[in-house]
């Protein structure tokens, strides 16, 4: 399987959260995409690409033009008022404000944000402007007939909605590759999350449609982050009403509850006829993850491949989540080998 992978990661690089109380060094770091790089080359996975540059015009396809300029132009007007340090939000429109756009900067960050998570860096729009065009070159290479492909994005995108930066996402890299099938023809697109999170950004985007499946195995918001979003009553609306699946599992959830829930969103998938699958590949799942609580050790990441693959579509893995650096790796590769495997 081919990797498209950007070296720009690098230039995004925040230099705190806070966690628990305290003010702690990024979790989302650039050795993240290093160690996945090494284990796919170690383990000659197939060739190595650089992304082809689409433009913006995809991109907008999923986020506002608005959201975008604010986005590239942030960290310039930052600096045109001697800002010092990471640019990060600290007001949000919750219940009882107006949603109006401000004019001051932070009042801005505040509006298109909705955590604290996603600092801006001199770095991060071309970040993840290149990881957008990650996504979108693995998206041309299975349009043209691979059976899968892997996008090797930093920063990751599951958490970003439309106008919405959180959750250390920015732009949603597997939605926008999901909605270039579309754009391309295709009527069925499945999208499978496995992220420990609940993909909440992905989920909005899709939510009210039904050329795109939206399905997810996270910890319950009700206990875990993001929170607001990500319960199992959430069934899409509209005309997506049935086409949206969220799998909430209890904080420590090993192996045998994680996968049996993986069965449950393959078989939705494989109702849903889907033509194409594009997976939002977190392995923050993992046991030793710093952030997380569920107990999945990394030969069951070969295990998750093996059953994506039963599936027997083209599929795009696109990368988000997994902080237990030295594991992360092996774990995100797994993935893809038991894919190849199968
Ligand atoms: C892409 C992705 O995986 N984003 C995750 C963002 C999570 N941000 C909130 C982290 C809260 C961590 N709480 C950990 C408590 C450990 N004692
Ligand atoms: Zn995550």
């Amino acid at each position: 399987m081919l990797t498209f992978y950007s070296d720009d990661h690098h230039l995004h690089h925040g230099s705190c959260e806070l966690i628990d109380g305290q003010l702690m060094p990024c979790f989302e770091k650039p050795q993240r995409a290093d160690h996945i790089l090494q284990r796919v080359k170690d383990r000659q996975l197939g060739d190595i690409h650089a992304p082809k540059d689409f433009g913006r015009a995809p991109i907008e396809r999923i986020h506002s033009a608005a959201y975008l300029d604010f986005f590239k132009g942030a960290w310039e007007r930052w600096q045109a008022q001697n800002g010092n340090g990471d640019l990060l939000p600290f007001t949000w429109p919750a219940r009882t404000l107006r949603p109006v756009i401000p004019t001051d900067l932070h009042g801005q960050l505040g509006y298109y944000s909705f955590d604290g998570g996603a600092p801006i860096t001199a770095g991060t729009w071309q970040a993840a402007y290149s990881a957008a065009q990650v996504a979108l070159s693995a998206q041309q290479e299975i349009a043209n007939g691979a059976h899968s492909a892997f996008a090797l994005c930093r920063p990751p995108g599951h958490h970003a909605a439309g106008e919405l930066m959180g959750g250390y996402c920015y732009l949603n890299n597997a939605a926008i590759a999901a909605q270039a099938f579309i754009d391309q023809g295709k009527q069925r697109v499945a999208i499978l999350d496995v992220d420990y999170h609940h993909g909440n950004g992905t989920q909005d985007i899709f939510y009210t449609r039904d050329d795109v499946l939206f399905t997810s195995i996270h910890g319950d918001p009700a206990e875990e982050f993001p929170f607001f979003l990500g319960y199992s009553d959430e069934r899409g609306e509209g005309a997506g009403e049935g086409c949206n699946f969220n799998y909430p599992l209890p904080m420590g959830s090993p192996w045998e509850v994680w996968s049996a829930a993986l069965d449950q969103a393959c078989e939705r998938i494989a109702e849903y006829d889907a033509e194409v699958i594009v997976v939002s590949l977190g392995v923050d799942t993992f046991k030793d993850d710093p952030i997380s609580q569920f107990k999945l050790d990394s030969p069951d990441y070969l295990a998750i491949g093996k059953r994506i693959a039963a599936l027997g579509k083209p599929t795009l893995f696109v990368m988000e989540g997994g902080y237990a650096v030295e594991a992360i790796g092996v774990n995100a590769v797994n993935v893809l080998e038991g894919f190849e495997g199968a």
